[in-house]
């Protein structure tokens, strides 16, 4: 940092003035600002309580239907990055409802997204000519640039979070959007087809990886929690994650989504789990249980349904009052690939 009371201070302020114009500026003084000895995120912690984004979108079901809309989806802003439609630095979240009858029509875009479903009766999205029906804590992917749309036709609304890099190619002014010009594309593949093909732990003879995505669309809840369920019994918990699994590309090992990350993790009854840190954001949603997380010494209590946002580099700790399952998002493939991604256990 330049020493503020420098006996040519009078010369340099007039330097600066006189250089803003020209579009340049003096690295000394914002150096601390831009290079920060750990990260300085605007991102906040914060926790939304499920009943009252429920009664939020039931509200906004009377205002407006799905196809008006779009999408009818109230966007969890950070409250230290409003206006923006981030949930953190480099990721967006909102809740979707669709309700009995409706259909979102069918679009598609560069962002990729996730949803997890929240509550469901019944509902369906369709990506890419395959339809998959959606139940509460299922994990379904829409990789980018593919078309797709969402119905619902149970007889009671459903809600998912919605998970999108959508800051992330905002940041690389790399996005493109279309309508597909009817509500819904074609389906022309069965029920379960990707998940035959490809969550097996089989790939049909010949494939080749074209995409980075991963080729599931639907990662059944069942499945998930039942890996969970009998990993536990050889009581092998991480002292910061409990039993913590991320979702893959069956193709490569490597996470289902280029851009966002996706884990499932089992806190057990009574755990207080150690000091933790680590650079990529993250949003949580509780699928089971309650108990509290404790972000910088703040305490947030959440029960199902909850979500949560931990910001970059803040020290955590998750309490489970009764076995909880928590489902969690974040951009740590990126920064994997770009090789900046670090996390600390313990003090430090
Ligand atoms: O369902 O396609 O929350 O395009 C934001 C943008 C959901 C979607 C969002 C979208 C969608």
């Amino acid at each position: 940092m330049p020493d503020a009371n420098a006996p040519n201070q009078a010369a340099r302020e007039a330097f600066y003035t006189a250089i803003e114009p020209e579009r340049m500026s003096a690295l000394w003084s914002v150096m601390g600002e831009i290079i920060t000895p750990a990260p300085k995120s605007p991102c906040v912690p914060y926790l939304w309580h499920y009943e009252l984004v429920r009664k939020r979108l039931m509200e906004a079901g009377d205002l407006i239907t799905a196809k008006e809309a779009e999408r009818r989806v109230l966007v969890l802003e950070n409250p230290g990055l409003r206006g923006q439609s981030k949930v953190t630095t480099s990721l967006y979240a909102g809740v979707q409802l669709v309700m009995p009858g409706e259909v979102a029509p069918a679009h598609r875009h560069t962002q990729s997204a996730l949803r997890f479903v929240l509550e469901a009766q019944g509902g369906h999205t369709t990506v890419a000519g395959e339809r998959t029906e959606m139940a509460v804590g299922d994990f379904v992917i829409t990789p980018n640039w593919e078309w797709h749309d969402h119905g619902n036709e149970a007889d009671e609304p459903i809600f998912w979070l919605d998970g999108l890099d959508i800051p992330l190619v905002q940041f690389f002014d790399a996005s493109f959007a279309e309508g597909f010009g009817e509500d819904e594309q074609p389906v022309g593949r069965p029920l379960g087809d990707s998940l035959a093909r490809y969550g097996a732990n089989m790939l049909p003879m010949g494939y080749e990886k074209k995409t980075p995505t991963s080729p599931i669309f639907n990662y059944p809840y069942e499945r998930s929690r039942e890996a969970l369920e009998q990993m536990r019994r050889s009581e092998e918990w991480d002292p910061c994650h409990g039993l913590k699994m991320r979702y893959i590309n069956p193709v490569d090992g490597g996470w289902a989504m280029p851009t966002i990350g996706a884990c499932l993790q089992l806190l057990p009854q009574g755990i207080s789990t150690g000091k933790y840190r680590c650079t990529d954001a993250s949003v949580f949603v509780p699928v089971e249980g309650s108990g509290r997380t404790i972000i910088d010494g703040e305490s947030f209590s959440w029960g199902p349904r909850d979500i949560f946002v931990i910001p970059s580099w803040r020290e955590v700790v998750h309490e489970a009052d009764d076995d909880a399952i928590l489902f969690s998002f974040s951009d740590r493939p990126v920064q994997e690939k770009l090789g900046l991604w670090r996390e600390r256990r313990g003090n430090g």
